[in-house]
């Protein structure tokens, strides 16, 4: 019979790729063209998988031979490792290849679904045909028929048949307990094992005692099979006899008990301290539809029972089975699908996507949920099947296939494949087979062979539904080995391309990790080796001296070990002296295309090398260097004063009192408003300081690499102040620190505080024109007829700086009020206007302007000239006026820049005549007026001092006995 190995590289593709093959070297096993309508019976080839010595095998418990006489018998295919598609029908004994008819019985093989369960090891084959119908005559003219059986075959190593085949069936047993109410439909066979220790045959009945089910544990025998005719003796759990009837002992009248399917799956393991595995066997619809798995001793002894527990109904607990050690610790651990789980997750409802819950084995051997995996996509079914794959990758650990086989009802599906860990499963897949080809692909799943001998285990995934079995082959796992030699601990500073070619030499030797490993002589390994990882192209310090490159790619083929020599050397002009070097190499590994061999896959974990290389210092016997930095500093100006100079200086004192400091900098952050001039050193070390790109204020200085210890650098940065307006802040602030690149190396750090002086300073000078007059005190009469007299009172506004007034407010006061004693319908001074302001060195127009100002002050003035006895800006200005016996203004003078000047003037007319005999003329009298000003606003951001500047300016009349004018 001649089975297909095909190649379709189309036909799947897969996400992530460690370590199957997943396009070239698939191999497809399938039956010969059958007979029937595929689209309306398949043969259900695929079925069940499991592995014999050197072959897979294969149940197709709906095929149909051309040439049998029983219709749909079922079978079990064999295909040889290797065999090019060379498959064959299982033989099973002579009399199982026909029904038989012993004495009143009869066995009925039409649709007996042989190869719908399937266990194998080196000698046993069994096979279970739960639909096998045995029938009977009790000779009171009744026939039962009672299905379910198991074939079980022995076979030799050519796998020829032999007579110790059988067939295993309880209703051979006594006719009592053919009754369809007990073993009678019981689909005994559904599922068979196989366990080790000790050596059983484990078959499940999932149908018996309507459908609570149960399980069969028989010893298997070395010779003398037991006589299909032999009274069925093995045990059988659950079991109780009431008067002739069985019943499970644990029946009860929970009516869901009933069809709750135990035995749905079986598998063994050792799950107690004892050497014997024990018997796993799964329940999926106890609980109310909720399920549970039962572990118990190969002698189903009630008292061993444990129990896990299903959490949703309907999820199918216990669907599928697997016991596998996953993380290495010899204690078995146990998977449990629920493949019609649903998932809820993120607000979505997800039915039948699936779970598998992960139960691991403590050293008390209780078994613990720590993980579970559920599907995402609804209706996909994972952990329909799922398998134990051994150690695929040969990292110790065991790995793990789930299927999801109906995603979109099966037109989409995948395999997942988990890496064991000692922590656990590792839940990301390392690989996903996908296909949109094999409808229902992943159904059965079946590991731990190796199909092509390559040393590396390999899988079936089954399409019952397009009857196809994949060989999906293992890609044999290249970890490779790096190993650096150096003819010096670090590379000297001094090894530059032109010294001597030895002064750094590099040895690199590449090992392969296993002894047995079967590589290819057309296998290429390439490695790219890259000087200084960590560096821009720009700033890289190490090179190749045979390229001048800092990179280098090498092909070799493959062998146990190889080296190669490089002889590198060192940038002459290295700023960075104390990174340490990063080497990295990164593995790629190439293999010719050849049909007949999987080519090999580097082990991800470990194709990349990272290898530091130090660089040689100066730093004592630890090679570590402890520098320990002072920072002093001074500046010109104390106080900044604004618009008297532009310039301040910064001096920055920087030493170092310890071991050498590499790549020390010392960075300046300067005000806004203060820019940076240029700098110099007084210290014979070369200093070279600039504005760090993308910065106008930050200004960087490089102290050397080294800064050497005991080293002491005295920089003097000069900045200026070009456009005093832009200054933001008083004080002004420098932030000053020192930095170098030594491992726990402190930031220094300083700033320097420069006071700020901005408002203008005002004099304030006041001229009266005429000062000073002389009236005749003997003849009242003269003064009486004395004429009118104009004053002039000139007042000098001058701005010293050190900025310019922006707006700068001057209140001016005349008196004009009579004088007690005298003629109080007359004012003293009359054809007052309002003051003229006059620009003395100011071109540019400017809008200053004059108001009558109106005092507020409600002071009763004090006409007593006595204690004014001089002028003086300092001295207290009596208010001898206010209100309506004074004319007040104010003026309002516009910028007044630095050293400009202005004058205001006040004019009016003095009536002499007023200084007639009633008054007193034994002290002069003083006719005085008065200004103040202050600056308002000047053109900085920071604000000003608001002082008042006043100033008083007077006209004596003196009284002499004669009258004379001065
Ligand atoms: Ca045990
Ligand atoms: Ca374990
Ligand atoms: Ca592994
Ligand atoms: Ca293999």
């Amino acid at each position: 019979m001649l089975l297909f190995i095909l190649i379709f590289s189309s036909l799947f593709y897969s996400l992530y790729s460690f370590n199957y093959q997943t396009v070239e070297h698939w191999r497809y096993l399938r039956q010969e063209q059958p007979t029937y309508t595929p689209s309306k019976l398949s043969s259900y080839f695929g079925y069940s998988l499991a592995i014999h010595r050197s072959s897979v095998l294969i149940g197709a418990p709906r095929d149909h031979s051309p040439y049998d006489t029983i219709t749909r018998r079922g079978a079990v295919w064999k295909c040889k490792f290797q065999s090019d598609g060379q498959c064959q029908r299982l033989p099973f004994r002579r009399d199982g290849e026909a029904n038989v008819r012993v004495g009143t019985s009869f066995d009925n093989k039409t649709d007996q679904w042989l190869g719908a369960s399937l266990a194998a090891n080196n000698d046993n084959i069994i096979a279970g045909s739960p639909f096998l119908k045995h029938r009977i005559n009790d000779g009171h003219s009744l026939e039962y028929e009672i299905p379910g059986g198991a074939t079980i075959g022995k076979y030799d190593r050519s796998l020829a048949m032999t007579d110790s085949t059988t067939i295993y069936s309880p209703s051979f047993l006594n006719w009592h307990s053919r009754n369809y109410n007990q073993e009678g439909y019981g689909e005994f066979g559904f599922q068979v094992a196989l366990s080790k220790r000790p050596e059983r045959i484990i078959i499940s009945a999932p149908g018996s005692f309507y459908f609570r089910g149960g399980i069969h544990s028989l010893p298997i025998l070395e010779h003398n099979w037991i006589d299909t005719r032999h009274p069925f003796i093995a045990p059988h759990y659950p079991w109780r006899e009431v008067g002739w009837l069985r019943y499970p002992t644990n029946y009860s009248a929970n009516e869901y008990d009933d069809w709750c399917y135990r035995g749905y799956a079986v598998a063994v393991g050792n799950f107690n301290e004892d050497d014997n595995q024990e018997i796993v066997v799964s329940i999926p619809k106890l609980h109310n539809y909720r399920g549970a798995v039962e572990i118990m001793n190969s002698n189903l002894d009630e008292n061993s029972i444990r129990t896990l527990n299903g959490t949703q109904i309907g999820e199918y607990f216990g669907a599928s089975l697997c016991v596998i050690d996953i993380n290495n610790d010899g204690l078995d651990d146990l998977l449990v699908g629920a493949p019609l789980y649903t998932v809820k997750k993120d607000g979505r409802i997800l039915p039948d996507a699936g779970r598998v819950d992960i139960y691991y084995q403590t050293s008390e051997h209780n078994l613990i949920k720590k993980q579970t995996i559920e599907g995402t996509r609804e209706g996909g079914r994972l952990g329909h099947a799922l398998a134990n794959l051994g150690d695929i990758d040969k990292d110790g650990y065991n790995d793990v296939a789930i299927s999801i086989p109906f995603i979109n009802s099966g037109s989409s599906s995948m395999v997942h494949i988990y890496r064991g860990s000692k922590d656990g499963l590792i839940l990301k897949p390392s690989q996903i087979l996908q296909t949109t080809s094999l409808n229902g692909f992943g159904w059965a799943l079946q590991g731990q062979f190796d199909y092509d001998n390559n040393g590396y285990l390999d899988l079936a995934v089954s399409s019952v539904r397009t009857e196809t079995v994949a060989i999906i082959l293992s890609r044999p796992v290249l970890h490779v080995q790096t190993k650096l030699q150096h003819n010096s601990p670090s590379i000297p500073l001094n090894c530059t391309l032109h010294s001597d070619n030895s002064c750094f030499l590099l040895t690199v030797c590449i090992y392969l990790n296993e002894q047995n490993y079967q590589y290819s002589k057309s296998d290429t390994l390439t490695y790219e080796l890259q000087l200084d990882k960590d560096k821009n192209p720009a700033d890289q310090r190490l090179f190749f001296r045979e390229s001048f490159k800092s990179i280098k790619k090498r092909h070799f083929k493959m062998s146990d070990r190889i080296c190669h020599d490089y002889s590198l050397y060192m940038k002459d002009d290295v700023n960075d002296k104390l990174k340490p070097i990063r080497l990295q190499i990164n593995y790629v590994l190439s293999s010719k295309l050849d049909a007949n061999i999987v080519p090999s896959i580097l082990d991800p974990t470990n194709s990349t090398f990272d290898y530091n290389i130090p660089i040689q210092k100066d730093c004592g016997y630890d090679d570590i260097c402890i520098p320990n930095l002072h920072l002093t500093t001074s500046n010109w100006p104390d106080i900044y004063k604004i618009g008297l100079t532009k310039k301040i200086l910064l001096n920055i004192n920087v030493t170092n009192t310890g071991e050498n400091a590499y790549d020390t900098k010392c960075l300046i952050q300067l005000p806004v408003g203060v820019e940076y001039v240029n700098s110099n050193t007084s210290s014979k070390v070369n200093l070279y300081c600039n504005l760090m790109k993308q910065s106008d204020r930050i200004i960087i200085c490089h102290l050397g690499n080294p800064f050497l210890a005991n080293g002491n650098i005295a920089i003097q940065i000069h900045t200026a102040v070009n456009n005093y307006s832009a200054i933001q802040t008083d004080p002004l602030i420098f932030l000053i620190n020192v930095t170098s690149d030594n491992p726990d190396s402190k930031i220094i750090t300083t700033d320097i505080i420069l006071p700020v002086s901005s408002s203008p300073e005002l004099v304030f000078i006041g001229v009266a024109k005429p000062e000073q007059i002389a009236l005749d005190s003997t003849d009242n009469n003269v003064i009486k007829h004395t004429n009118d007299l104009e004053i002039v009172h000139t007042y000098t506004l001058h701005n010293k700086g050190p900025s310019d007034a922006k707006r700068t407010e001057v209140k001016l006061m005349w008196p004009m009020l009579p004088i007690s004693g005298f003629n109080d319908q007359q004012p003293l001074l009359y054809g007052i206007h309002l003051p003229s302001i006059i620009r003395v060195s100011d071109p540019k127009a400017k809008i200053d302007r004059c108001h009558i100002y109106q005092s507020t002050i409600n002071h009763v003035p004090s006409m007593d000239n006595a204690g004014i006895n001089h002028r003086s800006q300092e001295s207290s200005i009596p208010s001898y006026c206010h209100g309506p016996l004074c004319k007040s203004f104010i003026c309002y003078i516009d910028t007044l820049p630095i050293g400009h000047s202005v004058l205001i003037q006040l004019k009016a007319i003095l009536r002499l005549n007023q200084f007639q005999s009633k008054f007193d003329r034994s002290k002069p009298f003083l006719i005085m007026s008065n200004a103040s000003a202050q600056v308002r606003e000047i053109p900085l951001k920071i604000s000003s001092n608001k002082s008042t500047t006043q100033a008083i300016v007077y006209l004596k009349v003196c009284f002499y006995p004669k009258r004379t004018h001065i």
